[in-house]
């Protein structure tokens, strides 16, 4: 390792060894200067800068520093990888030769020059003070690797998002281990590649994280990025991996499931993209998985992730960063805030509802803080390992009590929930709730308002099972929209080649080339910027949107069924039946369509087959079935059902009653009740 010297003799008194690039920096402070702000406060100062935490220096900058420096920062804050340097002003130093505190680092090209009067300023100000409040330079020493030797686990097959499992099962000696050591063995990472760790705060995330740090760095992880308390919502550290250029992520979270200690955990992990991993990689890490013996972790830590900061373990930087900043940064950009804010303070009000999931500081900062929605009206936003009791899937059933709030003579303007790891969302108005598939249907008619998509939207893409009022849109407006199967990863690749700028789940999932995860306050703030502009009710906005393009009424009706056996015996009967259905009729209508769905991926021509059986009518009425993978115990058999409507008269009409008889026939064409014993759904979503 090479050292570079400041040339600011005249500043030297004190020096601080920062690790960059494999280099040591030295830099100098005056004294006096030291003393005054104390030695961890400059620590904390210099290595916000020098570690290019842009949040951190950015914010400090725009609050203390010279109006040069805060135009620079206007220009470049855009430019993540690089927060750039800061001329060295000559007059500047000039007129305060004493005063300037100064740091360069020859190798990283950045130059820094502040005035002793913003440090000081700085340093008083500790409200806000962006970064933490212990040393930031903590150096651990050289840790050593361990071999451990086990047998590998015959289930850790990922289902449609991750791996997920009961608690009990990932508190096994080794299994998050074998699990872990299976995705380092595929992805290959480079030597000293970064990686991004974070979890939805769930019960067992503290543990994981403290593994799955120790064996990120005896897989040879270079730099990782975790979210302070472990925390990062699993659409922020899609947005994190992209921003930081990482080479992939984990994201400790079973989503949507319950948690606790006898609720669910669940580990998804990503790719450099920020999207989930594709199938073949999850296919390749169940097989690693089956044939592992041992795996290997550093005898380090426990890492204090209790505040922002950074750590050294011989060049591993491990580096816990404000959850939420980043992505706070990019919302600002695709948002009209000031239109949304000022919404809000004439009157109008947003109640949200973070379920005690991640994404409640986001809520906090952003719905809060930046755009003043009430404390009051952000609900259970502080995280949880139980989720206070709640299960945190924002759904009708649910989230019940927001139902009711918007039932209510006092209703706010808008209602919306997200899920434990907050991509998924839903949106209520006064007496009425956003059906999802509706809900993206409308944010591409209306995307025109949001500063983001003004510029228009490639294409389009929505799961099979999802509303095609989607399709309705699109076609009037010109572009492709794509049918894949069930599960965000299908869309990565299209997000990912530009062919498509939004797509939606039914299953509250909602998201946009932003990022490569669904979206729950994205969505939000989405829906906040539309009715903003419009200056008219949720449920006004959908009434005219059906009145333009048909309504299609939508619902999932799931059954629980215990024995698996017998819900595969569901779908392997429909599969048989379906073969000889196409141009038969049923209950009146023509069969359009009927077959077990295949995908053929338009970008790298992945082949996906079995991924739900559909049963389309020519008069505009849809039956999809498919058994979840996202469950821990048991099946669960999902059925969707869709029916347009294009007569005026008949788009206010309940939706319980209007889809029952359609449920009523997917039950009897599976033969629900003959082969497992329900009578009816154990819930209509
Ligand atoms: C469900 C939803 C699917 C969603 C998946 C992950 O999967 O149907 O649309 O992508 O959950 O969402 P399944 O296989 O149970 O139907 V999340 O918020 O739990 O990551
Ligand atoms: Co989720």
């Amino acid at each position: 390792m090479a050292m570079k010297r400041c040339p600011s003799h005249h500043l030297n008194d004190t020096r601080i060894q920062i690790n960059t690039n494999d280099e040591i920096g030295i830099c100098h402070t005056p004294s006096r200067l030291l003393e005054e702000i104390g030695h961890a406060q400059y620590a904390r100062i210099a290595g916000a800068l020098l570690d290019r935490q842009i949040e951190a220096a950015v914010g400090w900058t725009a609050r203390y520093g010279r109006s040069r420096e805060r135009r620079w920062i206007a220009q470049e804050h855009s430019q993540l990888d690089e927060i750039g340097f800061i001329q060295r002003n000559k007059a500047a130093e000039a007129a305060w030769p004493r005063h300037a505190f100064r740091y360069d680092v020859a190798l990283c090209k950045h130059r820094f020059e502040y005035s002793t009067a913003g440090l000081r300023r700085f340093a008083k100000d500790q409200r806000h003070n962006p970064l933490s409040s212990r040393p930031i330079h903590r150096m651990y020493p050289q840790p050593s690797i361990r071999v451990v030797r086990c047998s590998a686990f015959a289930d850790q097959q990922m289902g449609t998002a991750g791996l997920r499992k009961k608690v009990q099962v990932f508190q096994q000696p080794h299994y998050l281990e074998t699990f872990a050591q299976a995705v380092f063995d595929v992805l290959q990472l480079a030597p000293g590649a970064t990686l991004v760790v974070g979890g939805d705060g769930r019960y067992h995330n503290d543990v994981a994280i403290q593994v799955i740090l120790r064996m990120a760095i005896a897989a040879g992880v270079g730099h990782i990025i975790v979210g302070q308390r472990g925390l990062l919502s699993t659409p922020a550290a899609s947005c994190l991996i992209r921003a930081r250029r990482a080479a992939g992520g984990f994201l400790l979270t079973a989503s949507h499931n319950p948690g606790g200690p006898n609720g669910d955990f669940g580990i998804k992990f990503n790719v450099a993209s920020g999207g989930q991993a594709p199938l073949h990689l999850t296919d390749a890490v169940y097989a690693a998985s089956t044939a592992l013996d041992g795996y290997r972790i550093a005898d380090s830590g426990p890492f204090d992730l209790s505040s922002i900061g950074i750590e050294y373990l011989d060049g591993i930087k491990i580096e816990v960063v404000d959850p939420v900043a980043e992505y706070a940064r990019q919302m600002e950009q695709l948002f009209d805030f000031d239109r949304i804010g000022e919404w809000l303070r004439s009157g109008h009000r947003i109640l949200f509802d973070a379920m005690h999931g991640a994404t409640g500081p986001y809520a906090q900062r952003i719905l809060g803080d930046s755009l003043g929605a009430r404390h009051e009206d952000l609900l259970h936003i502080n995280p949880l390992p139980d989720f206070g009791g709640l299960h945190p899937d924002p759904n009708p059933v649910d989230c019940e009590h927001l139902v009711q709030c918007c039932a209510g003579t006092d209703a706010p303007d808008m209602a919306a929930a997200s899920d434990g790891d907050g991509d998924r969302n839903m949106i209520l108005g006064p007496g009425f709730l956003l059906s999802p598939g509706d809900s993206v249907a409308m944010m591409l008619a209306n995307a025109p308002l949001v500063p983001g998509y003004r510029s228009g939207i490639p294409g389009v893409a929505r799961s099979m099972p999802t509303s095609r009022a989607l399709d309705d849109v699109a076609e009037r407006l010109g572009i492709p929209c794509y049918e894949t199967p069930t599960g965000w990863r299908y869309f990565c690749n299209l997000l990912e080649s530009g062919r498509i700028g939004l797509c939606g789940e039914e299953s509250f999932g909602t998201g946009s080339a932003h990022s490569r995860e669904k979206d729950g306050l994205w969505t939000v703030l989405f829906w906040l910027n539309v009715l903003a502009a419009r200056g008219e009710s949720l449920h006004r906005i959908s009434t005219r949107h059906w009145s333009e393009f048909g309504r299609r009424y939508f619902q999932r009706h799931d059954f629980d069924i215990s024995d698996t056996a017998k819900a595969n015996a569901v779908m392997d009967g429909l599969r048989l039946r379906v073969a000889a259905m196409t141009g038969t009729t049923l209950d009146g209508a023509e069969v359009e369509l009927a077959d077990d769905f295949q995908y053929r991926d338009p970008v790298d021509a992945s082949e996906s087959s079995r991924q739900g059986i559909r049963i389309v009518l020519n008069d505009g009425r849809r039956m999809v079935f498919r058994l979840s993978g996202t469950g821990t115990t048991g099946a669960t058999l999902r059925v969707y059902l869709e029916q347009l409507e294009q007569a005026r008269a008949r788009q206010a009409l309940d939706t319980d009653t209007l889809i029952a008889p359609l449920g009523q026939l997917a039950m009897q064409i599976a033969e629900i009740s003959s082969l497992t014993g329900l009578a009816a759904p154990s819930a209509r979503i």
